[in-house]
């Protein structure tokens, strides 16, 4: 018998709405995972990927994974992990880090036992690499075979990685594949094999509005998935239908009827009624004590109805296009720099500029202004699973390249207005980018 929690999209260092304490929700959540796998002394832990929110974690995020995973190790509890879409690097991985330090294992195409079962893993590979796969595994001589891996699966929602071709040209007979990527949780069968998502154990965005939680996956004569839900930071959704005549007035009444202290509480108005200024109830609402007040005038929009873009979420849009562009390394950390929360926005230009002045230095990475179509097109081809993922995300740059998720855009919008937080700030930086 093999029992493992089943884990990923921690999201580790997103600093939700410009929140520090978003930030460390991210953490605790992280930590009560570990917590549980602790008291229930579970075989491993198992982390399908984007452990970190986006590529550069700062130190404060390094350090607080550091001690949590220390916790497991203390309890001789083994942290075996892939590499996802939104943490992926150029040169090594996050996750090597955490190897070399004893507290993390990165799985591969070698089979790492745990008890009577073997252990894979595939980290995310952008879908243009995918064709160089050949999904061929070391050989095992378990009772059971699990694959850990990190992207959009067929049959989940927004899926362009077909679960049926990867186990069909897989060597090694899978029981499980156990995914991150998609932050909605869910289990099927393909071809008798369990094929399951854990979901992501905070609200990465307001899309999210389920309880988040892990899976709990047992290896015995057959495989059992249980899913264990985390007790979170509360999220308020309320959503308030105006009548001609009506304003500002019915949405606090309908407001005061929920509890809202240290909630993220998320308001759309939608029908007829008066003019309502989102940030007079945004203001309402933190001085009942919520730490997050979203507000979201939908009645604006009802005439765009051929647009397709969804308000709650213009972020995701934004990505979509960052992902078609196939912008070169130098033009995505500038994306990431305005668009990503943790630079303030004073500093932004500075960032930019010196990230800039790095690149273009004798000493500094030419290479960063290819485009993401010429960088892929020095591949030699390597043949093994494990090599060609790491390859591949050895040349992917872009943490959201191919990230269809909802749930993978950034922060939420902060008004009514639909224009994207990154809109605006990327004027201030006066950097657009064309300009790169
Ligand atoms: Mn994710």
């Amino acid at each position: 018998m093999t029992r493992v929690i089943h884990t990923g999209d921690t999201h580790l260092g997103y600093q939700q709405y410009h929140s520090p304490a978003r930030r460390a929700d991210f953490l605790d959540a992280f930590e009560q995972v570990i917590d549980d796998a602790v008291e229930m002394g579970v075989d491993a832990v198992v982390h399908a990927g984007d452990l970190f929110h986006d590529r550069r974690p700062e130190l404060q995020d390094l350090l607080g994974t550091i001690r949590v995973l220390g916790r497991l190790q203390d309890a001789e509890i083994p942290f075996l992990a892939v590499v996802g879409n939104h943490e992926s690097t150029r040169g090594g991985q996050w996750l090597d880090l955490f190897e070399n330090l004893g507290l993390a294992e990165r799985l591969d195409a070698t089979p790492r036992v745990v008890g009577e079962t073997a252990f894979y893993g595939l980290d995310h590979v952008p879908e243009s690499r995918r064709d160089d796969l050949d999904y061929g595994f070391e050989s095992h001589d378990c009772v059971h075979a699990t694959l850990v891996s990190h992207g959009l699966f067929t049959p989940f929602a927004h899926a362009n990685w077909d679960t049926e071709t990867v186990l069909e040209r897989s060597n090694v007979d899978f029981d499980a594949v156990l995914l991150g990527d998609n932050h909605a949780p869910g289990t099927e069968t393909v071809d008798d094999t369990w094929v399951t998502y854990c979901g992501s154990t905070e609200r990465a965005s307001a899309a999210e509005e389920a309880a988040r939680g892990y899976n709990l996956v047992t290896f015995e004569d057959a495989v059992d998935i249980r899913r264990r839900t985390l007790d979170t930071r509360p999220f308020v959704f309320v959503s308030v239908a105006l009548s001609a005549g009506e304003g500002a007035e019915r949405v606090r009444e309908q407001l005061r009827q929920h509890e809202v202290a240290d909630a993220v509480v998320v308001v759309e108005m939608t029908g007829e009624g008066e003019p309502v200024t989102p940030a007079a109830i945004e203001e309402f609402l933190t001085e009942r004590g919520a730490l997050i007040a979203r507000v979201t005038d939908r009645r604006e929009h009802e005439t765009d109805a051929e647009i397709d873009v969804s308000f709650a979420d213009p972020d995701a849009a934004v990505d979509e296009r960052v992902r078609d562009l196939g912008l070169s390394t130098a033009a995505l950390d500038v994306d990431e720099t305005i668009r990503a929360s943790k630079t303030p926005d004073s500093n932004v230009r500075d960032v930019v500029q010196s990230q800039v002045s790095e690149l273009l230095a004798p000493d500094g990475d030419g290479d960063a202004f290819a485009a993401a179509a010429e960088r892929e097109g020095g591949d030699d081809g390597a043949s093994a699973v494990g090599a060609a993922s790491r390859e591949a995300n050895a040349a992917e740059e872009a943490p959201s390249a191919t990230d269809d998720e909802p749930s993978a855009a950034d922060d939420e919008p902060s008004t009514a207005d639909d224009e994207p937080d990154a809109q605006s700030r990327s004027t201030d930086a006066q950097v657009t980018m064309e300009d790169f």
